[in-house]
């Protein structure tokens, strides 16, 4: 079978192979849908916005097709650290030489950013898909009717469909809607390759995603997450993790009560991580003052947050 295939393969190519990129303005779900279509936890997701932030691809691969998703940072006004700014330019960066993007918004509701992650969309002219997400929290679902009426006015989008990233409503759909724009090619990954991510920063982001999630009001976007340590055995992995905060007070705030707060994300990202990578894992975390972080280039390059 393997003969046949080559041969078949240097006459003409049977595959098809694109990129997508997956907009919109913080907090919409863009990283979720991005893990359920990839159907693993490469991508960190945290009820607050402006978790993402960097470019992150999850690479789906079945029937001939694979396509090759961009999930990034959420387009927003903010631009008052140069973090932020680089987070809008990382986004706007990855609708370069797509075939497709999707864009995501929250069901019933339209916000000033929507219309600004539009405006970045004006001159592209691959085509566009509306993704309505969050679908499962309507109760009244005729006001998705008129919603939906309320956004073709928006722009003439290929595709307007409903969906939900968390319960996975009509995520197959998207993909049998995505495979027909998608260039005859081979594929640019292997066909068993999920992401462009390496588990060290998978598992750096698992870390930033609980300091996220158990950490309040600004504190989450002062922080940063870099693994010094990640060495694997065959029957566990040590990983050494370093938390950056900005103002030495911060520091406290992370430790927090007798060292409850870092205690309760390092045993969560831990859990995660042993899910992750299906092996015992050692987790260290220490804690680091680097004042100003978010404006120090250098900083966010070793971070991955600018790529130099
Ligand atoms: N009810 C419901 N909640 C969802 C759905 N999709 C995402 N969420 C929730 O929305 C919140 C934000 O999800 P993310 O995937 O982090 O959003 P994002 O667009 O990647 O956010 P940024 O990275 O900050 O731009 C999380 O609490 C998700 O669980 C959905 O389909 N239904
Ligand atoms: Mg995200």
């Amino acid at each position: 079978m393997d003969m046949e295939m080559s041969d078949n393969n240097s006459a003409q190519i049977d595959t098809h192979c694109g990129y997508v990129a997956i907009v919109g303005r913080p907090n919409v779900g863009k990283s979720t849908l991005l893990n359920h279509l990839v159907g693993y936890r490469i991508s960190a997701i945290v009820n607050k916005p402006q978790t993402t932030r960097t470019n992150v691809r999850g690479i789906v691969t079945q029937n001939n097709y694979q396509v090759i998703f961009t999930d990034t940072p959420g387009i927003h006004h903010d631009s008052k650290t140069l973090m932020n700014k680089t987070l809008n330019i990382a986004a706007v960066a990855a609708l370069d030489s797509v075939d497709a993007v999707v864009m995501l918004v929250e069901a019933l509701k339209w916000t000033a950013e929507d219309d600004l992650v539009l405006k970045r969309l004006q001159q592209m002219s691959c085509p566009i898909f509306l993704l309505i997400n969050k679908v499962d929290r309507i109760v009244e679902k005729e006001r998705l009717f008129s919603y939906i009426e309320a956004v073709k006015e928006k722009r003439d989008f290929a595709e307007i469909i409903p969906i939900s990233a968390t319960k996975g409503i009509n995520t197959k759909e998207l993909l049998a809607k995505l495979q027909p724009i998608l260039p005859v090619s081979e594929y640019a990954y292997d066909e068993d390759s999920i992401t462009d991510q390496t588990l060290r920063s998978i598992c750096s982001e698992v870390v930033r995603e609980q300091l996220m999630d158990q950490l309040h009001q600004e504190l989450p976007y002062s922080t940063a997450v870099h693994i010094e340590k990640f060495e694997e055995t065959p029957h566990r992995v040590d990983i050494d993790a370093t938390i950056w905060v900005g103002k030495i007070r911060q520091k406290g705030m992370v430790i927090g009560k007798k060292g409850q707060t870092l205690k309760r994300v390092g045993t969560k990202a831990r859990f995660i991580m042993e899910e992750l990578l299906e092996k015992k894992v050692v987790l260290k975390t220490f804690v680091k003052v680097e004042e100003n972080w978010q404006n120090n280039p250098k900083h966010l390059g070793d971070l991955g947050i600018i790529t130099r």
